[in-house]
């Protein structure tokens, strides 16, 4: 089990915690000692009070306020699973799992009702105080992302992330959270998944709403990059200074892209999804080289070209920019869900529209074959996670790997064996990348902890160990049957027997 070692140690460090130290040796599928499991949320998703105790509005209060119908349901996080009132039940929950940390996002607009920095809300701060205080007390290490989705709604009135002046915003906002919550928090994530909310929300049906697939997407993702340099650069200053012993990165979402056939040709195609989906952010923080993929860098500057624009529709950076971001995380974050199949996108009329996926250029599909969830999207194919992994071990020589999220929509109901199997099959997959292929991962996060505001599917997909009531008024949580066997795994760092194998073909 000497995989990686130091790493594990280095981490264990950070969480204040070692798991695993009654670890059998030899006693079937195990992870190493000091590998952590852990459970994620998000501030819009669970959290309700939108505009109680001086929060600001956010852009996803503004969008599904003005647009219901956009969302599935027609329903609104104003009150979800009214985590702001429930937390202590949701500490609760948390040890009685046995996870070591708990990964959840601070809501800007709580902290900074306005965006700007001038003015901070004392309650939000406290909220997030108490929170933080609880976990630690009960050995849960605080795992914060500062920014899933939910930019205060001033901030968009002057074109979000699609203005520059937005890195150094977000700089200000943290510089406010280092301030006041380094000393308890030492897993710091910048951004949670900048494809989706660059593409979704200014390219797509997110908040802000944004369709500007091609142009604004670019310019967010451009922009999320500089803030995500400029705040890694901050929080290395303030660890020189010894204000900050803890560990910063970045989470990205990689969807496992195999080629539809062996031909060449679907081949090149899901390598250039691969670039265009996780190298985007990924090439210009991991790789050696920095700045975009030059694939993208390519396609992008030629459709330009031909659609008549006197520049590429994908910023450029400063050498100095270059710089700063190469190299700025000291752990990835990683969300994985599923796999897809590529092959090349039969070609656009030179005239087209840009948007995104024409510049990409890959036709993407599932397999009908490929046992579902109950969301659109996903399907279980656990071997994608493990070339996912090591694909990434691969392309950016290894970095230290914390899997941010991975989980399952399912029916409601209490009683989800389908869910055990998805875990236990990805778990398999994982623990393989580990142990056999020396993929550096140093943890592991299930989303959810519990049932929450699914985005444009409000509350119609459930992906939590806890099935939230939505119709009672303290929003009850009960567990479900995964939440016993997550339990288990976590704390004895072990899969139980006799659950289904995954299968490493498709
Ligand atoms: C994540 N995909 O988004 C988000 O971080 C969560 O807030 C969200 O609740 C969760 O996944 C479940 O959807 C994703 O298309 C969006 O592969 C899309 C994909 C993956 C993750």
């Amino acid at each position: 089990m000497e995989v990686f070692l130091w790493t594990f140690v280095a981490f264990s460090v950070v969480l204040n915690r070692v798991t695993g130290s009654h670890v059998p040796e030899n006693s079937g599928v195990c992870f190493p000692r000091g590998f952590a499991f852990g459970v994620a949320t998000a501030s819009y998703q669970i959290e309700g009070a939108w505009n109680i105790s001086g929060k600001g509005e956010s852009i996803w209060d503004r969008y599904t306020h003005a647009h219901p119908e956009r969302v599935f349901d027609h329903n609104n996080g104003d009150v979800a699973a009214d985590s702001y009132h429930q937390w202590r039940e949701d500490v609760a929950l948390l040890k009685h799992l046995g996870v070591s940390f708990y990964r959840f996002s601070i809501s800007w607009s709580r902290i900074l009702p306005s965006g700007f920095s001038n003015e901070v809300n004392e309650d939000g701060i406290k909220y997030y105080a108490e929170l933080i205080s609880a976990l630690e007390s009960n050995n849960i290490a605080p795992v914060v992302t500062m920014y899933h989705w939910d930019l205060p709604q001033p901030l968009q009135d002057l074109g979000g992330w699609t203005n520059p002046i937005m890195a150094d915003y977000f700089v200000d906002y943290a510089t406010v959270l280092f301030d006041r919550f380094s000393s308890s928090v030492k897993m710091w994530i910048t951004f949670n998944e900048p494809l989706s909310f660059c593409h979704d929300g200014y390219g797509g049906d997110d908040a802000p709403g944004g369709r500007s697939s091609g142009i604004e997407t670019y310019m967010c993702g451009h922009n999320v990059l500089r803030a995500h340099g400029k705040v890694y650069k901050l929080y290395q200053d303030r660890k020189k200074q010894n204000k900050a012993p803890g560990w910063i990165g970045i989470t990205l979402d990689m969807p496992w892209m195999e080629p539809a056939t062996t031909a060449r040709e679907d081949q090149e195609a899901a390598e250039i999804a691969r670039q265009f989906i996780f190298g985007w952010f990924a090439h210009p923080i991991f790789s050696k080289e920095g700045d975009y993929p030059e694939i993208m860098r390519k396609r992008i500057d030629e459709k330009s070209r031909v659609q008549n624009f006197a520049r590429s529709r994908l910023p450029h950076f400063t050498a100095n920019e270059v710089r700063s971001i190469k190299g700025s995380f000291d752990f990835l974050g990683l969300n994985h869900y599923t796999t897809y199949l590529a092959s090349p996108a039969e070609s656009h009329s030179p005239g087209k529209e840009p948007t995104f996926e024409d510049d990409m250029g890959v036709r993407i599909t599932q397999k009908e074959n490929w046992p579902k969830s109950n969301s659109t999207w996903l399907r279980i194919v656990p071997w994608g996670f493990r070339r996912a992994l090591n694909w990434i071990k691969t392309s950016y020589n290894n970095p230290p790997t914390l899997v941010t999220e991975n989980g399952i929509s399912l029916a409601p109901g209490t009683h989800d064996p389908k869910r055990i199997n998805y875990i236990d099959s990805y778990l398999r997959a994982l623990h393989d990348a580990i142990l056999k292929d020396k993929c550096h991962v140093i943890g592991y996060t299930y989303w959810s902890l519990i049932d929450n505001f699914e985005w444009m599917r409000g509350f119609s997909e459930r992906f939590g160990l806890y099935q939230v009531d939505y119709t009672s008024p303290k929003r009850t949580r009960t567990a479900r049957l995964s939440a016993s066997y997550f339990g288990q795994v976590a704390n004895t760092l072990c899969l139980p027997e006799n659950y289904v194998e995954y299968t490493v073909t498709n």
